[in-house]
């Protein structure tokens, strides 16, 4: 059985993102269309600059596919670039301040940053989120669902700050509210106030970050590990949020909060389980965010990634010419005023990603019928628990 992995390919301006996915269970229905629909989710969002004007992101599958279903071979999936004129864009030479540009410079001696840049875009994902559709497929095959949404954009949070009052329970609910806003939110009345902050942000040529939720429901409990620490599913997910361009922090159920309470008021209690339940035990709160010693407890995984203001400013920024070393405002081009929304549906991708890392870690077969059999006895032990 090959372990799951995937790794993408491709500049922002090149011809093509592209990424192969290995370990995927043969005998898997794959939907394309659902795909194209996350890519697309991941263009949308009010403050989205003019380069989604130009793309229109689709997958083409290259490999590991028949008739619909996964072969158990490698899957490769390919997002054209519309834009991709990378041999006729003009040199960065002074590197924005925030991005990757003058680091990247220092560490390969380029003097043009668009030698880093085209890969340190966060164009790259885009491969993620067609890999990340595929991952969220397999889990809704075993009732897992990942669902993200955006709480806060440019300091504007809810008036409710706490997270539980903004989650909508009801499936359809939430998925109608998230389609219908224009930020991938879920509370209608935040839509005008944020709508204000990135119209005044883009105004001053400014940007503007923000923080989004990822909720992961329906796992089992147990997957995870607590053998060694880089496998704790905290880790996993921690680093999974983390390689997302621009996320500054993360954080777990009551996240930072933790520190500042007391045992009593952190812990969640283990109580016995009303009768008609499948369990002899409960967990009536969930602070830890469904994640105890780097392992799912069973409850809703909840997590949050705060993103920092995208660093090409049209304002500009002190910067210096890699070329005579004179100061220089800072190259910019074009750039989104926000792009929290986006990173919300890349949050989606990579956390999917993880979990069917951990999932196929513990039901791992060479076939999904395979997986489903070990799913089941896990499910069958739990019972009996
Ligand atoms: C992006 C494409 C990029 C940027 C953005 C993300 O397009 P271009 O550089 O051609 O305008 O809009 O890139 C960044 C935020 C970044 O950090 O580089 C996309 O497809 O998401």
């Amino acid at each position: 059985m090959t372990r799951f992995t995937f790794r993408t390919a491709g500049e922002s301006h090149g011809s093509a993102l592209c990424v192969i996915i290995e370990g995927l269970p043969a005998g898997m229905c794959l939907d394309l269309d659902a795909i194209d629909a996350d890519l697309a989710r991941r263009q949308e969002g009010y403050g989205r600059g003019g380069r989604m004007k130009i793309e229109r992101d689709r997958v083409e599958c290259l490999s590991g596919l028949k008739g619909g279903m996964t072969l158990g071979s490698p899957l490769t999936l390919l997002v054209q670039n519309k834009d991709a004129v990378i041999e006729q864009l003009p040199p960065v030479e002074a590197p924005r301040p925030g991005h990757a540009d003058l680091a990247g410079c220092m560490k390969y001696g380029h003097r043009d940053g668009r030698a880093v840049l085209e890969r340190a875009s966060a164009r790259e994902t885009a491969a993620r989120v067609a890999a990340g559709a595929v991952a969220r497929q397999l889990l809704a095959g075993f009732g897992v669902e990942v669902f993200a949404h955006v709480l806060e954009v440019g300091g504007q949070p809810s008036p409710s700050p706490d997270p539980e009052v903004l989650w909508v329970r009801s499936s359809g609910q939430r998925h109608a509210l998230r389609a219908a806003s224009a930020f991938h939110g879920l509370d209608p009345a935040l839509e005008e106030v944020w709508t204000h902050v990135v119209d005044e942000a883009k105004k001053e040529g400014d940007s503007l970050g923000g923080i989004f939720e990822v909720r992961i429901l329906g796992l089992p409990p147990g997957l995870g590990s607590y053998q060694s620490g880089l496998d704790r599913l905290t880790s996993r997910l921690g680093a999974a949020l983390f390689s997302i361009p621009a996320i500054k922090g993360v954080e777990f159920g009551l996240g930072f909060a933790v520190g500042r309470l007391p045992g009593s008021q952190v812990h969640d209690p283990i109580t016995p389980a009303p009768p008609e339940s499948p369990r002899r035990f409960a967990r009536p709160s969930n602070r830890c965010g469904g994640l105890e010693g780097g392992l799912t407890t069973g409850e809703p995984l909840v997590v949050r990634a705060a993103m920092k203001p995208i660093p090409s400013l049209r304002q500009g920024m002190a910067s210096v010419d890699l070329e005579s070393g004179e100061a220089k405002q800072a190259t910019y081009q074009r750039s989104d005023v926000t792009s929290v929304p986006a990173a919300s549906v890349v949050g989606e991708a990579v956390a999917a990603l993880a979990l069917v890392e951990v999932f196929l870690d513990k039901y791992g077969g060479d076939s999904l019928d395979q997986v489903q059999a070990a799913f089941e006895f896990h499910a069958e032990q739990l019972r009996a628990l």
